[in-house]
């Protein structure tokens, strides 16, 4: 059997800086408190660190700093924000948990990115 990519731990497919901000933890609204982020994308998990990781031309590695916080994609809804904040480039993501994040990037070509490979991870696991 050929081993896929969300079966291997720690695989990373995307790490970058994002603003980010939490918006509801289990369904119930939150006060925004945006931050820069490190985003890391391995598997089915979006992860969060306060500091960059260490990256290198398609890889990284952990500098020891445990995560933030991390999130299950598996059923998770993904759209623009489009009216959920006065920034461009916002990105609403929905967990199954309720819990509900936006993501945020000064740059068109980093967002745009970001929601391609995050709407493709979801779509795989949809089919699983
Ligand atoms: C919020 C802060 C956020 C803003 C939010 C404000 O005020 O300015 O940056 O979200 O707008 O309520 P405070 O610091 O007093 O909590 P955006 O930057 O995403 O627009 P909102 O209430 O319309 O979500």
């Amino acid at each position: 059997a050929v081993a896929r990519i969300q079966d291997i731990p720690h695989e990373v497919e995307k790490a970058g800086q994002l603003k980010k901000t939490k918006i509801a933890e289990g369904g119930r609204k939150l006060r925004k408190n945006w931050a820069m982020s490190w985003v890391v994308l391995a598997g089915n998990s979006l992860i969060f660190y306060k500091e960059p990781k260490v990256q290198g031309p398609g890889s990284w590695r952990p500098s020891g700093s445990k995560p933030e916080s991390s999130v299950d994609l598996r059923g998770a809804v993904l759209d623009w924000a489009r009216d959920m904040s006065s920034r461009k480039n916002v990105i609403h993501l929905r967990m199954v948990t309720g819990n509900e994040f936006l993501l945020q990037s000064d740059s068109d070509a980093v967002i745009q990115d970001w929601y391609q490979i995050l709407q493709n991870v979801i779509e795989k696991l949809d089919r699983e």
